[in-house]
């Protein structure tokens, strides 16, 4: 079949909107037909040639929604006209990372999905024969895509897709990190470095937990509003702040029980380690460092009790943890609404990403 998407022919390219042969699904394989994608950080990444695992040409895009269209042989999950959303974390529940319920990397098609190909190592896309890639084994950014069965949440049917399309990554990532990967209980001090597509979702899930301080850091001080809405109990502008780790000690006498790096940049995540309390502080890393960077600190911050630890995914398990955070947002337990501030068709795609370059949107959303 025919479907249109944005492609990116190369890095630093803006993205071309073009008809694309689909070919149906294979074995354990769906085909969705995307109804709205969100435009995030991590395209950017991607598109502007900084991601050092990038490769072209592909279609982009990874935080959709859509309607189950066809289901291949095998599938035993999924029927037509069910509402999905795509995993760019499957999970298959039968490899060794699944099984072991200490991870939500499940590893069962990491290899061919790193390379931008299905699980039988080819591409279901092209033009006039040439393969054009999958990205993130998800392809938002194309009307129609092939996924893998065990790479698609199942979800109500009441749920706006131009809504629950941000689930797919930037909500589930941020409310994930705080509910899987810390844990944060009640009463907890938290902090948030970047108060973005990210870091905001971090910021209402520690709301919902009943944090007691939450503290947010940015260079941008238009991002204090937003922050407060969902949220945010103090405000700390690096761009004016003589040191913001001191700010912070002082503030929560000693540390931070919780830190949440939401950047991606190696200074901010040294402090978001070092405004840990003493003893039993611990610092997540979310925001995706530039390839090659290295991240430092005195090896006696992690003597004395911090501990440092990353979160992909926010730690969620997709089929099993997608659908229930559909529900919270249905239930009125997380504000999605207020974090997309543009709705655009896929033909005006490249506005979305200059939007995000400004720091004017916090989401974009294309609706096809
Ligand atoms: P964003 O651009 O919307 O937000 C980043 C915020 O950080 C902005 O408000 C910006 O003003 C602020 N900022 C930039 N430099 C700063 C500094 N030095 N000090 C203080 N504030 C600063 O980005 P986002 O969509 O929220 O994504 C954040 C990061 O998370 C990115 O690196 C993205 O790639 C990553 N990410 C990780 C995962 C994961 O699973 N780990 C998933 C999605 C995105
Ligand atoms: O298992 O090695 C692996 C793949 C991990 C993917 C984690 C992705 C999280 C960071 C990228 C941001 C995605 C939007
Ligand atoms: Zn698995």
């Amino acid at each position: 079949m025919k479907t249109k998407a944005a492609i990116a022919w190369k890095a630093g390219a803006p993205l071309t909107i073009e008809e694309v042969d689909l070919e149906g699904p294979k074995e354990g394989e769906v085909l969705v037909e995307i109804k709205a994608t969100g435009i995030c950080h991590t395209d950017y990444y991607t598109l502007s040639g900084a991601d050092p695992e990038g490769i072209f040409p592909a279609i982009l895009g990874h935080e959709g929604a859509g309607v189950v269209v066809d289901v291949g042989p095998g599938v035993k999950s999924l029927r037509k006209d069910d509402h999905v959303i795509p995993l760019y974390t499957p999970e298959c529940r039968q490899c060794k990372f699944c099984l072991s319920q200490k991870t939500n990397l499940c590893q069962s098609i990491r290899s061919t999905q790193g390379r931008g190909l299905m699980p039988d190592a080819t591409s279901r896309f092209s033009i006039k024969g040439q393969p054009i890639l999958h990205y993130m084994g998800t392809s938002t950014f194309s009307n129609y895509i092939v996924v893998p069965e065990i790479a698609l949440a199942k979800v109500r049917s009441d749920a706006p897709f131009d809504k629950i399309c941000y689930i797919g990554c930037g909500v589930t990532t941020g409310v994930g990190a705080v509910l899987f990967t810390a844990k944060v209980e009640a009463g907890a001090n938290v902090v948030v470095f970047g108060l973005g597509g990210i870091g905001l979702n971090v910021i209402q899930a520690a709301r919902m937990v009943g944090a007691d301080k939450i503290i947010g850091v940015d260079l941008n001080p238009a991002r204090e509003a937003m922050a407060r809405k969902f949220g945010m109990t103090h405000f700390i502008n690096a761009s004016t702040s003589a040191n913001v780790v001191d700010d912070i000690i002082s503030l929560t006498d000693g540390g931070a029980d919780y830190s949440f790096e939401c950047i991606g940049n190696v200074t901010t995540m040294r402090q978001a380690l070092e405004c840990c309390h003493k003893g039993w502080g611990q610092s997540i890393v979310i925001g995706v460092a530039p390839g090659g960077a290295e991240i430092s600190t005195r090896p006696f911050q992690l003597v004395t009790g911090r501990v440092w630890k990353g979160s992909a995914f926010g730690g969620a398990r997709g089929r099993t943890d997608v659908p229930k955070i559909v529900d919270w947002y249905m239930e009125g337990k997380i504000n999605i609404d207020d974090l997309i501030t543009h709705r655009l068709p896929l033909e005006r795609i490249n506005e979305g990403f200059d939007l995000m370059k400004s720091g004017e949107s916090i989401r974009s959303v294309v609706i096809y």
